[in-house]
C-alpha cells in the first residue's frame, strides 16, 4: 500500500462490501442512503462517496510539526451520494438550476437543513471564455455545509481553472455515522468525501489511467481544503480517512514525504472510544486553542533552530521535525523514507535538550514559561513586521502569552512515544509470541498512552477536566491505558481494552463516568463503542 495507488473505484456491490467488512450494518446503511436519495430527487444515484473518521492511538498535535502518527480509520463513516441534476429543457428562472455547477445538498440528519448553493467563475477581463478561478463564499462559522464546500473548492480550483469546461449542477444527499466535534474527525472524513463526490461527478475520478487519483494526491487536496473551514490542520486526519487498511493502526510519516505503513497491534486487545461529552468545536476555539499552538510549536522550533545554529530561511516555517532533520543531516530526506527511529531520535534529542530549556525566556515571571508577544518576536530574531508577516499573518490567534517551551517538550516527548509504540507493535508481531508476550506488550503500549495523556494535559494543555476524569476511569475498569484522541479541549478518548473485558468495562465506565448517568441502549453506544481499525476512503459507482 503506497501514496501512488489509486482511489478504489467500485463498480460491483460485492467488492465493496468484501471492502467495508461486515461488523457495521453497511448493507442497510448503503440501501437506505440510494433509496432516500431516489424519494428526494426523483433519480438514483451515480456514485456514493465514502470516507471514514479515525481515531488517534497515539501522536497528539504533532503532525503539523511533521512527526510520524499512529492513527487509523474507524468504521464509522461519511457517506455522500450525488447525481448530475436534470437542468429541465424549459427551466424555471430559478438559480439553482442554471448556475453551472450549482449544488443542491441535503442531509439525512433532520438537523442539518437543505442547502443551495453555486460557485462563482473569476473570468480575465482580456479573457471571458477561460475560467481564472472560482469564488465559493465559506462563511467562518459553524456549517454543515462547510465542510462540503471545502472540498468542491479544491476541485473546482484544481480542475476548472484555465479550461473553457464548466462543473456540472448536482444533487448531493450526505448521511454520516461519525459524531461531530468528538476528536473523530467528522470533519476530515466529510472533506475527503466531498472531494471525491465532486472529482466523481465531474468525470475527474474513474479507473482509467487519465482520471485515476492516487491516495496521496486525495491526501494533500483534502488537506488544503479542510483548510479552508480555517484550521490550519497537519495531514493526519485527512491520511488515515484516505489510507487506512483493516485491522492494522497506519503509522504516518509527512517528512520528508507522506508514507502510511500499517501496524499491527498485538492480538488480545480492542480500541474503545469514548465521548467525554464535552464538544470541542474546532472552528470556534481555533484562536485561543489549535491556530495558537500551531504558532506556537512553529515559533518554538525557528528560536530552538537558532540556539542550535541551524539554518533557517527568514521567511521559513520551519518545524519541530526539521530542525532535527537539519541537525544530523539526515540522509534521506527526499528519497521517501520513513526517517528516525527510536534510537536516532534519542540520541538527537540528547542535542535538543538543552536547547528546548532555552525556549524559557530569560527573566520571565509568567509561571507557565509563557513569553508576551514582544519577548517571543525577539526570540525569533526577526523584526517585528518580518514576525508578523511570517507567523502571524495567515492565522488568528488571541493569546497573551506563548509557551513555547511547553509546547516544543510535548512534541519531542510524543514524537518518541509514538516511535516505541510502533517498535513495540512490529517486535511482537515479528516474534512468535504467547498470550503472556501479548499482554506484557500491551501494558507497554498502555503505558505509552498514558504518558502522552499526562503530556498533553500538561504540557500541551490540550485536554479539559472531562478528558482527565474519563481516562482515568478508564484505567481503572481496566484498561491498559487511555488517552484523549484528536485535537482535545473536549471530544473523545480511546482507550486499549483487553478483548475478553470488553463489555464489563463498557458497563462499568458507564456506571461511574458523571454524563453519562441515564444513559442505556443506543444512546449509550453513540457514546461508548469497541471499534476496530477499518477501510480507507472509496467511491461506488452504480451502472
Ligand atoms: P481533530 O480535531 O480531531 O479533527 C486535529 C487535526 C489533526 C491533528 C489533531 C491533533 C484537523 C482536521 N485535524 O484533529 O491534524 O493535528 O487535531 O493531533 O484539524
Ligand atoms: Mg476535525
Amino acid at each position: 500500500m503506497s501514496a501512488q495507488d489509486p482511489v478504489p473505484v467500485f463498480t460491483n456491490l460485492n467488492d465493496l462490501y468484501a471492502n467495508l467488512g461486515t461488523s457495521l450494518n453497511h448493507v442497510e446503511r448503503w440501501n437506505n442512503l440510494t433509496e432516500e436519495f431516489e424519494t428526494r430527487f426523483g433519480q438514483r444515484p451515480t456514485y456514493i462517496a465514502r470516507a471514514p473518521g479515525r481515531v488517534n492511538l497515539i501522536g497528539e498535535h504533532i503532525d503539523y510539526a511533521l512527526f510520524g502518527v499512529l492513527p487509523a480509520a474507524i468504521e464509522r463513516d461519511i457517506l455522500i451520494a450525488c447525481a448530475p441534476r436534470e437542468v429541465p429543457a424549459v427551466s424555471p428562472t430559478d438559480e439553482e438550476h442554471h448556475a453551472p455547477g450549482s449544488v443542491i445538498a441535503e442531509n439525512l440528519h433532520p438537523k442539518y437543513t437543505r442547502q443551495v448553493f453555486a460557485p462563482a467563475p473569476k473570468t480575465n477581463v482580456d479573457d471571458d471564455v477561460h475560467v481564472e478561478g472560482w469564488h465559493l463564499e465559506i462563511p467562518q462559522q459553524l456549517r454543515w455545509e462547510n465542510y462540503v464546500k471545502a472540498g468542491y473548492y479544491g476541485v473546482l480550483n484544481e480542475h476548472f481553472t484555465g479550461s473553457t469546461s464548466h462543473p456540472i449542477p448536482v444533487d448531493m444527499l450526505v448521511t454520516g455515522s461519525v459524531p461531530a466535534g468528538s476528536g473523530l474527525s467528522s470533519s476530515a472524513a466529510m472533506v475527503v468525501a466531498s472531494t471525491l463526490a465532486f472529482l466523481a461527478i465531474n468525470g475527474k475520478l474513474d479507473n482509467s489511467a487519465e482520471t485515476k487519483i492516487t491516495k496521496g494526491e486525495l491526501v494533500k487536496m483534502s488537506m488544503e481544503n479542510e483548510k479552508r473551514v480555517g484550521v490550519n490542520s497537519g495531514g493526519m486526519d485527512q491520511a488515515a480517512s484516505v489510507m487506512s487498511v483493516p485491522s492494522s493502526v497506519l503509522y504516518i510519516t509527512f517528512f520528508p514525504s507522506l508514507t502510511a505503513s500499517p501496524t499491527p497491534l498485538p492480538g488480545g486487545a480492542v480500541l474503545v472510544c469514548a465521548h467525554s461529552l464535552k464538544v470541542s468545536d474546532k472552528a470556534l476555539t481555533a484562536k485561543q486553542g489549535y491556530n495558537l499552538r500551531v504558532v506556537e510549536t512553529l515559533v518554538g522550533a525557528r528560536v530552538l533552530a537558532r540556539t542550535l545554529g541551524v539554518s533557517v530561511g527568514p521567511r521559513e516555517k520551519i518545524t519541530l521535525r526539521e530542525v532535527v532533520g537539519r541537525l544530523t543531516n539526515e540522509t534521506d530526506i527526499g528519497t521517501g523514507g520513513a526517517g528516525m527511529d527510536v534510537n536516532a531520535l534519542m540520541e538527537v534529542l540528547k542535542k535538543v535538550d538543552d536547547a528546548v530549556e532555552k525556549l524559557k525566556p530569560v527573566g520571565t515571571t509568567h509561571p507557565e514559561f509563557g513569553a508576551t508577544m514582544e519577548e517571543m518576536v525577539e526570540m525569533s530574531g526577526l523584526s517585528k513586521e518580518e514576525f508578523h508577516e511570517v507567523y502571524m499573518s495567515w492565522v488568528e490567534v488571541d493569546a497573551t502569552h506563548f509557551k513555547l517551551y511547553k509546547r516544543a517538550k510535548h512534541v519531542y516527548s510524543e514524537a518518541l512515544r509514538v516511535l516505541k509504540f510502533r517498535k513495540l507493535c512490529l517486535d511482537t508481531a515479528a516474534a512468535a509470541t504467547s498470550m503472556d508476550d501479548n499482554v506484557a506488550a500491551l501494558k507497554e503500549l498502555g503505558d505509552l498512552m498514558n504518558e502522552s495523556q499526562t503530556s498533553c494535559a500538561d504540557d500541551f494543555q490540550c485536554s479539559c477536566e472531562e478528558l482527565d476524569q474519563l481516562t482515568q476511569i478508564a484505567r481503572e475498569a481496566g484498561a491498559y491505558g487511555s488517552r484523549l484522541t484528536g485535537a482535545g479541549w473536549g471530544g473523545c478518548t480511546v482507550s486499549l481494552v483487553p478483548e475478553s473485558q470488553v463489555e464489563a468495562f463498557i458497563k462499568q465506565v458507564s456506571e461511574r463516568y458523571p454524563p453519562y448517568q441515564g444513559l442505556e441502549g443506543e444512546k449509550l453506544s453513540e457514546v461508548i463503542f469497541a471499534t476496530r481499525p477499518s477501510s480507507g476512503a472509496c467511491v461506488y459507482k452504480f451502472d
